[in-house]
């Protein structure tokens, strides 16, 4: 196929429009900020986001003829998800004073802080810059957090690697306007660290058209990208950051001895959908080739220009860079990135397969000291009830002052532990209520669910609120059809987004209506394949009904060791729609049980309580019940 030397120009969106418009990102962000209103204009919301700050509404609060009670979403930029612990005990505090009391740990290795009112929008914003911290780029149509694999093994080169050069890519495709400094902090700039002196020569290299030479922004010009784009940064062998999910992954290849060489690298991937859009889809990235070390940011400006010159600046449900390959076809693809980095990409390098890791627990960082790794059910870092996770970070960060990872499974890891506080870290989770990662129920451990209702402007149905009692539900069946020990990865969206990456899960629900989500099987367990659509629409109440027929048959005809995910993809989703569709429900065997609905609020309050007491939640609600009912 010969490629076309000028892109096709045709009606762009709007929003291309309003970036247009914005004076590199000032306005009319810079205009609102000053104005004594609750929330920005449809155009400042757009701009907004590249700040790193989404206007949203408490929709549990909504009345209808009534003002939405406007609120702010932050989120913070941390390449490979590096929070200092200056910055850590600087967003618990905002969150306290501004936000909604809680934090949440992302997908992609952030923190994001709910429930900022708009006139508290500038100090908190001045105040994460000013303690190291940022989140200029973590929303907007540009490159968003790159994400490396959290585990700081000082002895392994190619992860200390992975983190350098997610730190690097991340700073040569900084938007360079002064507009972040300008607005919220008055225009002080504020360095948090010099920037490597071959990431700033690579800004600046017109390498064959892939910079604006002069203009403000070299890489993005005034449009900046169609689209989001997200980069990964990993290691062979570990998948712990969903690399096929990422516009580009990197993949360090180093030789024995830990020297750096160069970088495998896959493009094309990414998981947004829309329901009963055919042409918006999931995809997982392809493999494009090999780069010496040296030749690596040129390659990452010439995936950029590619897809800035030639994504689809029309129609932004088919502008990201996934559909470009797809289009195209990978060999096209490669071809327009070789122009734009003047020569040829090598063969990709031999990699040992892929597994997904969560380095949960304790750990040898390889140079005497430890690390820990504590799960975050759905990243929501909160106190509740006898569960007290905020406190203890606080407590531990204040006092042993450690840098922390965020997981791109919205989990945690503190490192730098000097071996002699074990046991007082030890003591401050034990005292908060926090469970080790032993005692965590699997399902619970491996699973993500995005934040949903009510903070999601784009929301369907439940999900950080719906996902626990849904693998309660999903333990007690596999309890029943006989699987009481097995486990997979089982991840929720509110809608069909991907947020918390639900395509590439074993078995996945994504919002369809309110209370009703799509079941989509098949993913492999560590993420190197996509699940497929299994039912169009599941109420929550049907759950059992839908899921105890796939356990059954996956007990019965299982291989050895085979996962959940593996099987259903092996069977075809035909073969388990066939079995369902004449399956007899299993009788339990055991005394008939009623299921209630209770307030979310009690739920967390009788869930907490149990633990504390260490009994079953239907024995506790049985005898508070009878309590009450026998007074
Ligand atoms: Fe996302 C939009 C939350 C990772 C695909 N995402 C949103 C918004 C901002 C809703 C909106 O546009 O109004 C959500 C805010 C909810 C809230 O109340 O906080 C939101 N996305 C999240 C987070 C917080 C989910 C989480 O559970 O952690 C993640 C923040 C990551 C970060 O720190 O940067 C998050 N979003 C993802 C991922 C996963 C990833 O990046 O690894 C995806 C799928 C991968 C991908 O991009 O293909 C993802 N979010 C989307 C999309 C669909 C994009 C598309 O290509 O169609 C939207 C909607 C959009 O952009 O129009 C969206
Ligand atoms: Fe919101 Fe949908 Fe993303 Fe969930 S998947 S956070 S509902 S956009």
């Amino acid at each position: 196929m010969s490629l076309s030397t000028q892109p096709v120009v045709k009606k762009v969106s709007k929003v291309e429009g309003i970036k247009e418009h914005s004076n590199a990102l000032r306005e009319p962000v810079a205009t609102e900020i000053q104005q004594d209103t609750t929330h920005f204009s449809e155009d400042a919301v757009q701009i907004l986001k590249f700040h790193g700050s989404y206007q949203q509404d408490n929709r549990d609060n909504r009345v209808k003829g009534q003002e939405k009670d406007y609120q702010f979403m932050l989120r913070t930029r941390n390449p490979g998800g590096f929070i200092p612990p200056q910055l850590y005990l600087v967003l618990d505090q905002l969150s306290e004073q501004y936000g909604n009391g809680t934090l949440r740990a992302t997908t992609r290795q952030g923190f994001q802080l709910h429930g900022v009112l708009k006139q508290n929008l500038k100090t908190v914003i001045a105040t994460i810059v000013r303690n190291m911290g940022s989140t200029l780029g973590a929303c907007g149509d540009l490159n968003r957090n790159v994400m490396a694999p959290p585990a700081p093994f000082k002895h392994r080169p190619e992860y200390t690697l992975a983190w350098e050069y997610a730190n690097h890519v991340a700073d040569l495709l900084t938007p360079q306007t002064g507009a972040y400094y300008e607005i919220w902090l008055d225009g002080e700039k504020v360095i948090s660290a010099e920037e490597n002196p071959e990431v700033v020569a690579a800004r600046r290299r017109n390498g064959n058209g892939t910079i604006f030479p002069d203009h403000e922004e070299p890489i993005y010009g005034t449009h900046y990208m169609p689209r989001k784009f997200k980069i990964a940064v990993t290691v062979p062998g570990d998948n712990s950051v969903d690399l096929f999910s990422q516009d580009v992954s990197l993949v360090v290849i180093t030789d024995a001895d830990g020297t750096l060489h160069g970088f495998n690298v896959y493009a094309g991937g990414g998981l947004g959908r829309t329901h009963n859009k055919e042409e918006t889809f999931a995809r997982v990235a392809d493999p494009i080739g090999y780069v010496n070390k040296e030749d690596i940011y040129d390659l990452v400006k010439a995936i950029v220009a590619t897809q800035r010159d030639y994504g689809d600046r029309g129609d932004r449900r088919h502008a990201r860079m996934k559909y470009l390959l797809h289009d195209w076809g990978v060999e096209r693809f490669r071809q327009q990135v070789e122009q734009y980095f003047g020569k040829p990409i090598q063969p990709l390098k031999p990699l040992p397969a892929f597994e997904y890791k969560d380095f949960l627990g304790w750990h040898e960082q390889g140079d005497g000291k430890l690390f820990l790794g504590l799960s975050i059910e759905n990243g929501r870092v909160k106190d509740e009830g006898t569960f007290q996770l905020k406190t203890a970070l606080r407590e531990i960060i204040t006092t042993f002052s450690l840098p922390m990872r965020v997981t791109p499974h919205q989990n945690i890891l503190l490192y730098e532990i000097d071996p002699e506080h074990k046991a007082a870290i030890q003591a401050i989770l034990q005292r908060c209520g926090i469970q080790p990662e032993t005692t965590i129920d699997p399902l619970v451990r491996y699973s993500m669910a995005c934040p949903a209702l009510p903070t999601c402007g784009l929301a369907i149905a439940e999900s950080e609120r719906a996902l626990p009692r849904f693998l309660e539900r999903i333990r007690a069946l596999l309890v029943k059809v006989g699987l009481p020990d097995e486990h997979f990865v089982v991840r929720m969206t509110g809608c069909p987004n991907g947020c918390a990456r639900p395509y590439l899960a074993e078995l996945a629900f994504v919002g369809q209506a309110p209370d009703a989500y799509q079941v989509w099987l098949g993913a492999d367990p560590n993420q190197t394949r996509l699940a497929k659509p299994y039912a169009e629409k599941m109420a929550a109440a049907d759950l059992e009904k839908t899921l105890e027929p796939l356990f059954v048959l996956f007990k019965q005809k299982r291989q050895a060791g085979e996962s959940f995910g593996n099987f259903c993809d092996r069977v075809g989703l035909e073969a388990l729609r066939h079995f369902a569709a004449t399956y007899q429900p299993q009788k339990s065997g055991r005394k008939p049980r009623y299921r209630i609905g209770i307030r979310d609020e009690v739920y967390s309050r009788l869930k907490a309580t149990a633990l504390d007491q260490g009994i079953p939640m239907s024995e506790l609600a049985t005898k508070a019940i009878e309590a009450y009912l026998n007074r």
